[in-house]
């Protein structure tokens, strides 16, 4: 089996990428990536030692360049991870992440066309379900809910899974779209919630909660996530959605105050700021659809994974240090200054 990975260096794609070698050490692994800012190629350094692991710098918007790298490789799978994935980037700065992930799902999946797959999964966001209110907690996202998105960044990500959807019934690709809310784990950028919690916490600087921080996301440690893109692969029925996730809502302060109780810093760190503009107020998955049909359940408590994530940020000291430095600075000051 020859996968081809696109975002690979990026955090779930990485963390995909290490679960394929520990698990299917059979399989060869293409892994494509353009090496964004959300990129750490050292994430990769101890794949790059594996002979099945093969890495290619190249954009998915690059017709050319894809094309060229599925007429070397002959993929039989391609998973695409690659993507703008920040809501506040995108609230920033939209264009990029039409071009990404809407146009670069495009080139990818015509490359599928042109030199055959026996599947292509989009790696999709129950974002695109839009958001569900905070007093209705019996209110779940289902595979069948309407799109209905908030944000640029939701809006590109359910334009591309109409777009695999579209390819599926026109062209008959064989496609499958799983669908997840928040992930967290080891080598996420910490532009997102819990690493830069976690990075702000570790040294001493304000925790920004946006708005009251009441807002719920649905938690799924990354590893689980990997195992379920897994299943749907191997189990899934061509031409399906999938919800993954494991009913594990919580509110942002929660999450915040879990990870100062952590690692032993004062609640005072915590700063309210400006709320994000149409701010989702909850994300919750119904997983059953997964469950019944592939077998699959996560089996990481958000008490243990919050601490297993804890633990590995702070012994990467050098990939924080990696990431944080450089842009990331202007970054954080545009984002977060005076806000
Ligand atoms: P990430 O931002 O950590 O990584 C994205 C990777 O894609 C990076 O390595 C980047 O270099 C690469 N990339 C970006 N643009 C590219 C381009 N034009 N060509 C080639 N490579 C490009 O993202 P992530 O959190 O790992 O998310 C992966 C996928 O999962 C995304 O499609 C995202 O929408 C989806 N998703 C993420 C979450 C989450 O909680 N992080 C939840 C649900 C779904
Ligand atoms: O500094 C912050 N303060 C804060 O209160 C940041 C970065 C976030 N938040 C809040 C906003 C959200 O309610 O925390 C929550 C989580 O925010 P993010 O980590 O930015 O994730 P979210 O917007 O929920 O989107 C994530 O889940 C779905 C991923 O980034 C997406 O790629 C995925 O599709």
């Amino acid at each position: 089996m020859k996968i081809l990975v696109t975002g690979g260096a990026g955090f779930i794609g990485s963390n995909f990428i290490y679960l394929l070698l520990s698990e299917r050490p059979a399989w060869k692994i293409i892994c494509v990536d353009a090496l964004t800012y959300a990129a750490n190629i050292h994430t990769l350094n101890d794949a790059m030692k594996s002979e099945n692991f093969t890495f290619y710098k190249e954009d998915i918007r690059n017709r050319a360049g894809i094309d060229a790298i599925f007429e070397k490789e002959h993929p039989d799978v391609v998973v695409n991870f690659a993507a703008e994935s920040h809501v506040d980037r995108s609230i920033e700065n939209p264009e990029i992440f039409l071009e990404t992930n809407i146009i670069g799902t495009a080139v990818l999946m015509d490359a599928c066309r042109k030199y055959g797959v026996e599947r292509f999964h989009q790696v999709g966001t129950d974002e695109v379900y839009g958001d569900l209110p905070l007093d209705r907690p019996d209110l779940f996202f289902h595979e069948d809910t309407p799109i209905h998105t908030s944000s640029p960044y939701s809006t590109s990500k359910a334009s591309a899974d109409l777009l695999v959807q579209a390819y599926h019934r026109t062209y008959g690709l064989p496609v499958t779209i799983s669908r997840r809310s928040n992930n967290y784990g080891p080598y996420q950028f910490p532009e997102k919630l819990i690493p830069l919690m976690i990075h702000n916490a570790t040294n001493d600087k304000p925790l920004p909660v946006y708005g009251q921080g009441l807002n719920v996301r649905d938690w799924l440690y990354v590893k689980d996530h990997c195992y379920g893109i897994l299943a749907v692969l191997e189990k899934g029925k061509v031409g399906e959605v999938y919800n993954l996730g494991g009913h594990n809502e919580k509110a942002n302060i929660e999450i915040v105050k879990t990870i100062l109780a952590e690692l032993g810093k004062p609640e005072s760190l915590i700063t309210y700021v400006t709320d994000r503009k149409g701010h989702d107020l909850r994300y919750a998955i119904d997983p059953s659809k997964a469950m019944k049909e592939l077998g699959w359940a996560p089996t990481t408590m958000f008490g243990d994974g919050i601490k297993l994530t804890i633990n590995w940020y702070r012994e990467h000291t050098e990939w924080m240090r990696e990431c944080t430095s450089g842009e990331y600075m202007k970054y954080y000051e545009k984002m977060y200054h005076n806000r």
